[in-house]
């Protein structure tokens, strides 16, 4: 398309995210997001898949750049094929989800407070809203991130 910029024409390239389920009982953790895409949502922590990595290592260090949690022993839960629109813009992301337990001692920081308004523990059967559309989807699909 002649009059495509840029940033639409890089909207259109599907990309790879994983997501963290960080687990505490039958509470779930959860951040407003600050952000163009899925402003003042509730999201998973989580981010781009980078060059050559993992997706451990991802998990890892999304969850430690915004939460500034450690975390480890991860499981790998699902991945699904997301494409939806934010005010008329198609995005189109293949979320990796996984999944960690937490301790109680371990505490979650908004080291990213550009980017979100802070992390909350939330009971999976009251989860807040409005829920970001990958997790709303997931969610409405019957996704479930705790072990049977
Ligand atoms: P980053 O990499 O900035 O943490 O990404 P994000 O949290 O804005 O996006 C991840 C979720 C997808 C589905 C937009
Ligand atoms: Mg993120």
């Amino acid at each position: 398309m002649a009059d495509e910029t840029v940033v639409e024409a890089a909207a259109r390239i599907p990309k790879v995210v994983v997501v963290v389920c960080l687990l505490r009982g039958y509470k779930v953790l959860l951040g407003r997001r600050r952000s163009s895409l899925g402003d003042s949502m509730f999201s998973l922590p989580g981010g781009h898949l980078e060059y050559g990595e993992s997706f451990e290592e991802c998990a890892i260090r999304e969850v430690k750049e915004e939460t500034g949690l450690d975390i480890d022993q991860l499981e790998f839960i699902n991945v699904t094929n997301n494409l939806f629109s934010e005010e008329g813009k198609p995005y189109h992301y293949v979320v990796v989800s996984m999944r960690a337990v937490l301790a109680d001692h371990q505490h979650a920081q908004n080291v990213e407070p550009d980017f979100c308004d802070g992390w909350g523990w939330y009971e999976w059967n009251n989860l807040p809203k409005p829920l970001f559309s990958p997790l709303e989807k997931a969610v409405q699909a019957g996704f479930n991130p705790f072990p049977v």
